[in-house]
């Protein structure tokens, strides 16, 4: 192992992170646009509230994930049912990814209308597994920010507090006491911060230093 061709990769490996390293500091000092983080793509979901129940117009089985969200309704009934909606439920939707990922973020598309008493959740609990069993501590996140909600709106709101990672996502949307319309939930990894790069080069370079150390020690 302690051949020219593994100091080579380090060597490698640590130009490679310094040109990460310039790419990411510089990306952070001229505005560009936001990075994008990776979407997830989802496995299938689960309603525990059914729509058939709770809301006018129920899931098709892929509302929630089908590309589609930020339509307004005009005036027709009809033009909510790219929606999912609950009237005084609070309802969890449990997420399958097919595996564990890390999940730095997850993005509800939601619709308000307080003048058909359609608002926003009070709070999103995120809880993640691995086996769709046994689920960690509910991560709280609260949503309501005493802004005047506006009819026939798109709101787009954060749900997860802080990072988490599983196979299984749940998120319990809690009931402002009548309407939630959601048209679509997307999860998506963490994004690198510039300071993880520097550790990342960083980290490079004292395994570099320890073998080139190991290597004049004999
Ligand atoms: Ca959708
Ligand atoms: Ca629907």
């Amino acid at each position: 192992m302690h051949n020219k061709n593994s100091r080579s990769f380090w060597l490698k490996s640590l130009v490679a992170g310094a040109a990460m390293l310039a790419a990411a500091t510089s990306a952070h000092a001229v505005p560009a646009g936001p990075a994008e983080p990776t979407q997830w793509p989802v496995s299938s979901y689960t309603l525990s509230q059914d729509g058939a129940n709770n809301g006018w117009y129920n899931d098709n089985g892929n509302d929630l994930t089908d590309g589609a969200y930020g339509m307004t309704v005009g005036g027709g009934y009809a033009a909510w049912a790219p929606y999912v909606l609950w009237d005084g439920h609070s309802p969890t939707i449990t997420f399958d990814l097919g595996e564990v990922r890390a999940v730095g973020s997850i993005t509800g598309h939601f619709l308000t209308y307080p003048s058909a008493a359609v608002y926003l959740p009070l709070t999103a609990t995120v809880r993640f597994s691995d086996d769709g069993v046994l689920y960690g501590a509910g991560i709280v996140r609260g949503l309501w920010d005493a802004t005047p909600l506006v009819n026939d709106t798109p709101v787009t709101l954060s749900l997860l507090a802080s990072p988490g990672q599983g196979r299984f996502v749940s998120v319990t949307l809690q009931s402002p006491g009548r309407w939630i319309a959601l048209s679509e939930v997307t999860l998506q990894a963490p994004v690198p911060e510039p300071q993880t790069w520097a550790l990342l080069v960083a980290g490079l370079g004292l395994v570099t230093t320890l073998r080139a150390r190991r290597r004049r020690g004999g």
